[in-house]
């Protein structure tokens, strides 16, 4: 509950009513999940300003700008990070993505609070991130269940083989594994490698963090991955979606 209460006094809150009265609310999700498994290579592209590991990527650009320029190199999701308190980012961020461009949208947010998932909906979010890191299995449930009854699709992180226990339940669309020690900062795609045969197959499986070349791509897919979350390797650049597209190339 100190979470809890610290993310109310952060900011004044729409009320839920107003919320669930919003246009972008009423309006019908994409399935990122979909894409990710017809897809050759399984890009979600990331706008992000700066990260604890990284205190700038990137503050020259307009969110705009980058939404389209992922949507024109046809990548299957975009990632939006809303915390500003380490990352620099905004719900105006997500409803700005939403504004342009028809990809499926990922809030990426530390979630700890109901509150929290309807904001994502009404601001325009097609896909939650949940961390089991940060949640008990009671809760992971409660926000999964909440996320599906509000046409969301749930995508849950994990870093080790006890967070996978504690998180597989029907509620839940896509496994993300994350690369990234959050205590190190440390990357290693040997995570994926290991976690990957401990991952249901009836999950959608998502490599997170440091993917850098296409061959990183090549080499997770034979493990069962089917989505890339990238964000750094983009964004450190003038041009995101251009670099998205000589990635691809
Ligand atoms: C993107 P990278 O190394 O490509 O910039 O990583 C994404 O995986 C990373 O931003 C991320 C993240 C998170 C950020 C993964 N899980 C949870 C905030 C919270």
């Amino acid at each position: 509950t100190d979470k809890r209460i610290e993310v109310n006094l952060r900011k004044q809150l729409i009320p839920i009513k107003q919320l669930e009265q919003s246009v972008l609310f009423e309006r019908d999700t994409i399935s990122l999940a979909k894409k990710l498994r017809h897809s050759h290579t399984g890009i979600i592209a990331e706008h992000k300003r700066r990260s604890p590991s990284k205190q700038v990527i990137n503050h020259n650009l307009n969110v705009f700008d980058v939404a389209r320029g992922y949507e024109n190199a046809e990548v299957c999701g975009m990632s939006v990070l809303t915390d500003g308190k380490y990352f620099g980012g905004s719900l105006d961020d997500l409803l700005t993505a939403r504004s342009s461009c028809s990809l499926p949208l990922l809030r990426k947010e530390f979630i700890i609070d109901d509150y929290q998932i309807l904001e994502a909906k009404a601001y325009g979010a097609d896909v939650i991130l949940l961390i089991a890191a940060i949640l008990t299995k009671a809760e992971i449930k409660q926000f999964s269940e909440l996320a599906k009854q509000l046409q969301l699709e749930v995508l849950l992180e994990i870093h080790n083989e006890k967070e996978l226990h504690k998180s597989i339940m029907p509620s839940i669309d896509m496994l993300g594994v994350n690369n990234r020690n959050l205590k190190t900062f440390e990357v290693s795609l040997d995570t994926s490698k290991q976690l990957s045969e401990l991952i249901p197959s009836d999950f959608v499986k998502v490599s997170e963090s440091g993917i850098s070349s296409i061959e990183a791509i090549k080499i997770l897919q034979p493990y069962g991955y089917k989505g890339f979350l990238i964000g750094e390797n983009f964004m450190k650049t003038d041009n995101p979606g251009e670099s998205a597209i000589q990635f691809i190339k």
